[in-house]
């Protein structure tokens, strides 16, 4: 299988990460691309006509993409656990609630690196940053069951959101205010799965 991917992101990390849990990581082949909002890979395209990525390539099947597909199908692919059956519909939640904070950073990127300074809106990324601090706030007052115990794909999915968070929003801060996250994430990334899969330009 060969995974479309670049290494700043978290969506991909998701997938990268996951597949590390599954001890499946070394049947995927990474094929990097540089692919932005702006300017999309022509690799990237040809696997997802959005140009998205991640995008999985299989062997001897049809190209997957977005991660939380890609997660499920591996999860699917490999007889693992990471969607427990009983609490799937708490895991789904919380992933994607993870989606949506890594969607408004990466936003907040494309914003200030992608238009010119005079065509940013600092409104539209304030707005953004609000979805993410709502997001943070509601795990701080009320950390899900789900987030702890046995690993799985709700917490991969938060790890890389609140990682891409310190690699690209790292002046905002978001751990100040917010011990009880800020200590449960600094645990999570001892797992091997997301040592190996940081965040690099
Ligand atoms: N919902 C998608 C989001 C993927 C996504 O937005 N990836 C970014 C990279 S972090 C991308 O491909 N951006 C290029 C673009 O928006 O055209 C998923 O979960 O895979």
């Amino acid at each position: 299988m060969k995974l479309i991917f670049a290494p700043a992101s978290p969506f991909v990390r998701k997938v990268r990460a996951l597949a590390h849990e599954l001890g499946i990581q070394d049947s995927i082949t990474l094929h990097p691309v540089k692919t932005t909002a702006l300017s999309t890979a022509d690799d990237a395209r040809a696997a997802n006509p959005l140009g998205k990525i991640p995008a999985l390539i299989q062997d001897d099947g049809p190209t997957l993409f977005d991660s939380r597909v890609i997660c499920r199908f591996l999860n699917d692919k490999a007889n693992g656990d990471m969607y427990p059956t009983n609490t799937l519909y708490d895991v789904l939640t919380l992933e994607a609630l993870a989606d949506g904070i890594m969607e408004s950073g990466v936003t907040i990127v494309y914003e200030t690196r992608l238009r010119p300074a005079e065509k940013q809106s600092t409104e539209w990324m304030d707005a953004q940053w609000s979805k993410i601090t709502s997001a943070l706030d509601s795990l701080e007052l009320n950390m899900p069951p789900a987030l702890h115990g046995t690993v799985n794909m709700a917490q991969i999915a938060m790890a890389c959101a609140l990682s891409y968070l310190d690699f690209r929003h790292d002046d905002r801060n978001w751990r100040n205010t917010r011990p009880t996250l800020a200590a449960w994430h600094q645990a999570i990334c001892d797992r091997p799965s997301l040592k190996t899969t940081e965040p690099t330009d």
